[in-house]
């Protein structure tokens, strides 16, 4: 069974009209997503030395000089010793031979590999601005609406007319839309997988709610196949909720929440009984879930973003709504009855942006549309599905529970509505806000801590076929050098504006180079994994003091601009590191600082206010520096 679901997966990452997802009473435009993706250019391998060089320019501001030199000297031997260049000619043989280098490659070893608990860890949340609600009629008003407005960008995925999106003047690959609906990630015992259900002959047509950790199948469309309307769904959901008043049911998606192996050895206990195992079926089919959640604590109005990020990434703990979720669902929308909502998303399938595509759409959606009264034909009651718990399945939610509640203790997350600017002032001085923000975040940190780390940015891929990540590093000599100066009361003003356009030159050529596939990262993960397959040993670049550093990413931030006012946030992905993600604006910023309680050394508000900071003394840097001499 398992072997069929890496295999199936496998063909997820390939171009086939097979993959493409089937149309429920719409009308299919035949091969235009095909023909798109042929259009694109594959990844290309990156040449040697290049990488060589400039993964020694990266290293340069992160670590001590002695490593450096040891570094340069591994280097040397991986360039003439024959290693590197054999490497590089298999990567380039595997480049020619696949549609995508890379992608397969990336899912397995930063997801379906990875055996950390996908919340915190890996799922990104979104907060949507508060919405004007209070109670259960206005939850499920507002819950149907989203339902129809997914359902409406639905049809645009299964008819294929979503608009092919652009960076850089370049048309972008459009697979990850096709893999975000009708899809779920599937736990193992040392690997996961991820099936999707939305190319099925007979494709889902059902959405997952829970209410009272109680799951429901929702019928989504009739039997014409046209989607259900506001007001049948809403009556439908009116059902769903008074069907599970009970609030002493077992939280079984708490499951969800556990480490993946333990998670995997559980799941295969759970899935034993025939019952437990179509109700997990179901879920997984589901074009997506929708939790319906009780309160979250209460919070100021000063920390209400803050406290809605964590309800969205991990649902506040097995006392508040995480037995609500099913954590392995690619997109669960959270409405909270409070009027707090967005959503949570598990990372394997898809980036950021298609989701954020998809939610400007909702929103879009959910203000035009207007609840019409339709005729009424009685729909029947949506299925509640089903969890017979076994002692041991019992003792499974109690040690999830466990593990859950410590994880969510040790997280702390800061929302900043940066209220100063947004693009709006970057640009006026003709400067990439992108590379702007990154600049004041360098400072930020540098300021907290007198050194540069490691900084990882994620560039978008996705200018070629299948293409996912690449890695920006922020932190390079012309950050660092204005990091230093900027406080430095023996350097001039106009010197430090110099020094400021420098380092943001310099990040945007690095944003250049990596969404050009250019970058080093993914191109050194290449040869690795070449090695790995290839060699008996690892060669030493791989084994260095300076690789691991690399590695350590403190501070791991990505930009998701979406035009919805809302905030997107995820979890460190070292001990003692930050997560920052910020959605900039024309005239603000929105942005979430994580950050781990365990760690002493770190601190999310005070990262978030010594951000603020930076940006404000930047943008007076250059108020005060005429500009006539700039
Ligand atoms: N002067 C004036 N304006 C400028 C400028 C300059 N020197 N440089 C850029 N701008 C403008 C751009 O034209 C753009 O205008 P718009 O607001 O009208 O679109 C705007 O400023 C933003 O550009 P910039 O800030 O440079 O960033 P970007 O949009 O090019 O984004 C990345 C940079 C790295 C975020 C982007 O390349 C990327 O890869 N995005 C995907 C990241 C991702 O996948 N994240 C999620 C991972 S799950
Ligand atoms: C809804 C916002 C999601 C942002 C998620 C994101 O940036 O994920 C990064 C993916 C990548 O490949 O770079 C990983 N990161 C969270 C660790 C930066």
């Amino acid at each position: 069974m398992l072997g069929f679901l890496v295999r199936a997966m496998g063909r997820a990452g390939m171009v086939k009209s097979s993959s493409l997802v089937r149309p429920v009473a719409v009308t299919k435009v035949p091969g235009r997503y095909l023909a798109h993706q042929e259009s694109l250019p594959k990844l290309p391998v990156p040449p040697l030395q290049q990488t060589c060089e400039r993964y020694l320019r990266a290293l340069e501001p992160i670590v001590e000089e002695e490593d450096l030199q040891h570094t340069r000297q591994l280097l040397e031997e991986f360039q003439t010793g024959g290693v590197g260049e054999r490497l590089q000619k298999s990567l380039e043989r595997k480049a020619r031979k696949t549609d995508n280098w890379l992608s397969d490659w990336w899912l397995q070893v930063a997801y379906l590999d990875y055996r950390m608990p996908v919340i915190v860890h890996s799922s990104p949340g979104v907060v949507l601005p508060r919405m004007e609600f209070n109670d259960r009629q206005g939850q499920m008003r507002f819950a149907a609406k989203l339902i129809s407005g997914v359902l409406d960008f639905k049809t645009m995925i299964d008819n294929e007319t979503l608009p092919v999106e652009h960076l850089g003047g370049q048309k972008l690959c459009m697979n990850q839309y096709y893999r975000v609906l009708s899809s779920c990630r599937i736990p193992g015992l040392k690997s996961d997988t991820v099936v999707n259900y939305s190319q099925d002959r007979r494709a889902p047509t059902h959405v997952t709610v829970v209410h009272n950790f109680q799951f429901f199948v929702l019928d989504v469309y009739n039997s014409d196949g046209t989607p259900l309307t506001v007001d049948q769904i809403y009556i439908q959901l009116e059902k769903i909720w008074n069907s599970s008043l009970q609030t002493n049911k077992e939280p079984i998606g708490i499951l969800t929440t556990q480490d993946r192996n333990t998670w995997g050895k559980a799941y295969n206990n759970l899935i034993k009984d025939r019952v437990n195992k179509e109700s997990v079926r179901a879920i997984q089919k589901s074009i997506c879930t929708v939790c319906l959640d009780a309160p979250m604590p209460r919070a100021s109005d000063d920390m209400y973003r803050s406290r809605a990020a964590v309800q969205m990434l991990h649902g506040g703990g097995s006392r508040w709504n995480s037995g609500n979720r099913w954590f392995d669902k690619t997109i669960q929308f959270i409405i909270g009855e409070d009027g707090s909502c967005g959503l949570i998303y598990e990372h394997a399938p898809a980036e950021g942006p298609p989701i954020v595509k998809l939610i400007d759409h909702v929103v879009e959606y959910m203000g035009t549309s207007e609840m019409v009264r339709t005729p009424m034909v009685p729909l029947p009651m949506p299925k509640k599905l089903r969890f017979n718990i076994t002692p041991e399945i019992k003792k499974d939610i109690e040690d999830a529970k466990q593990s859950l509640n410590i994880l969510v203790h040790d997280l702390d997350v800061r929302v900043i509505v940066f209220p100063h600017f947004g693009k709006n002032v970057p640009k006026s001085h003709k400067m990439s806000p992108d590379a702007f923000i990154q600049v004041a975040l360098q400072l930020a940190y540098y300021r907290m801590y007198k050194v540069c780390c490691a900084t990882y940015e994620s560039a978008s891929l996705r200018m070629f076929r299948l293409g996912r990540t690449d890695t920006i590093r922020s932190a390079t000599i012309d950050s660092a050098a204005f990091a230093k100066a900027m406080d430095s009361p023996t350097v001039q003003n106009m010197e430090k504006v110099n020094l400021l356009e420098k380092a943001v030159k310099a990040h945007r050529a690095y944003t250049d180079m990596a969404i050009r596939g250019q970058a080093i990262d993914r191109h050194l993960l290449g040869l690795k994994l070449t090695a790995i397959e290839d060699l008996t040993s690892l060669p030493d670049i791989f084994m260095d003091t300076s690789y691991a550093k690399a590695q350590h990413y403190n501070l791991s931030t990505s930009q998701v601009p979406a035009k919805t006012d809302c905030v997107m946030c995820f979890g460190p992905v070292v001990p003692d590191g930050y997560g920052v993600c910020y959605n900039p604006m024309d005239e603000h910023i929105n942005f979430a600082v994580s950050a781990f309680n365990s760690c002493a050394e770190t601190d999310a508000s005070r990262l978030a206010q010594s951000l603020e900071q930076a940006l404000v003394d930047i943008r007076d840097l250059l108020d005060q520096t005429p500009k006539a001499k700039l």
